[in-house]
């Protein structure tokens, strides 16, 4: 029988958050042993490709135009620059290489065609590809997925409560869409959260239900800490407790047992130990490399010594296999029209 569920309640996920922390993550150790090669860790890494001078007001976010942070704005970049970094990410173990771009959403215009290039160029490094350019339609999905993108990764960063508290020009529904238009298109699903938000435990609960009782569970379910920047709204906001975050990562692997559930943003200021906890408690994914997209990251060489450690190997890219969108890619020799 598959222990694979889409309804879940608030108070079943509550149950497990709430419980002693040793037994938790004891017991998503159990559930991580049973669906994945314990130890295996996803290496992906980042790349701001459109930087800055974003519209929306996300209030966590140092790319904001609205507010005023340190990030210098910088337009789309080539796509050779690109591939130069790609390359770079799989010759220092990354087997994911993920393209972000500060955009409310994709247009139909020339900079989405070199988007579609990029993707083109780092697919056929062999790496698994993925994008967070903002909200997407059907067709935009359908150009990347023919052009091979392996991943998107999209948030839903908080509850549905909690969302309007930090973002106000668009709406969880949006959100939701764009998750759809991606799964619709074959392209494998990257979508979770940020804690530290000014959330309750509830809102934290209740992101988590979200996202486990979507039609099929994402494959990736980033957890990020925020990052707090100066100039943002969230500038002040107080650290998240360690075990916070560990009881998320323990819930998310429980309640998504086949899910990457990945150790994001924030993990600058945790030690091996703490980083050790979250592997323990289910987490077997990381962004490397010492830049996430406009904030700081551990250190290559910290990173590998962590890896030493804790015995940690990295996971192959495709170990999953192909999703949809890649197997389409690799058929079709032209884009929808
Ligand atoms: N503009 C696109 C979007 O919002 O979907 C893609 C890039 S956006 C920076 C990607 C994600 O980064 C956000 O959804 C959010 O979860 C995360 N993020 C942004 N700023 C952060 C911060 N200061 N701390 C932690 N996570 C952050
Ligand atoms: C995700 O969940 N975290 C990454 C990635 N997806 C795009 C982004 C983290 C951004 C942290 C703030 C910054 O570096 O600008
Ligand atoms: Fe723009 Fe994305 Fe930052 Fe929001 S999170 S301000 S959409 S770049």
């Amino acid at each position: 029988m598959s222990n694979i569920r889409h309804n879940w309640t608030r108070e079943e996920i509550s149950e497990i958050y709430e419980r002693p922390l040793l037994s938790l993550v004891l017991d998503a150790a159990n559930v991580h042993r049973q669906n994945h090669v314990f130890g295996e860790v996803q290496i992906s890494s980042l790349l701001s490709i459109k930087t800055g001078g974003c519209s929306e007001d996300c209030a966590y976010c140092p790319q904001a135009a609205r507010y005023h942070t340190d990030v210098k704005v910088h337009a789309l970049m080539k796509v050779d620059e690109v591939l130069a970094a790609a390359e770079n990410a799989k010759a220092g173990g990354a087997s994911r290489f993920c393209m972000g771009a500060a955009w409310r959403e994709v247009r139909d215009n020339r900079d989405f065609d070199r988007v579609i290039d990029m993707v083109r160029a780092v697919n056929s490094l062999d790496m698994e590809v993925c994008c967070t350019l903002g909200m997407l339609t059907p067709h935009q999905a359908e150009r990347l997925a023919s052009a091979g993108l392996y991943a998107y990764n999209h948030n839903i960063d908080t509850s549905e409560e909690h969302y309007g508290e930090v973002i106000t020009t668009r709406t969880y529904d949006d959100r939701l869409n764009t998750l759809s238009n991606v799964r619709k298109a074959g392209i494998s699903v990257c979508s979770g959260g940020i804690i530290g938000l000014g959330e309750s435990t509830n809102d934290r609960i209740g992101m988590l239900q979200t996202l486990c009782n979507l039609p099929e569970h994402p494959e990736s379910v980033p957890i990020n800490v925020l990052v707090p920047v100066a100039g943002t709204p969230l500038a002040d906001n107080s650290r998240v407790p360690f075990d916070e975050l560990v009881r998320m990562i323990a819930t998310a692997r429980i309640v998504m047992p086949h899910s990457a559930v990945r150790l994001s943003a924030g993990r600058l200021e945790l030690s091996v130990s703490e980083q050790a906890m979250c592997f323990m408690a289910g987490a077997n994914s990381i962004f490397a490399g010492d830049k996430l997209l406009t904030t700081p990251n551990p250190e290559y060489n910290a990173d590998k010594d962590m890896f030493r450690i804790l015995g940690l190997t990295p996971k192959a890219a495709f170990a999953d296999g192909h999703p949809k969108s890649k197997q389409k890619a690799n058929a079709m020799q032209h884009e929808p029209s």
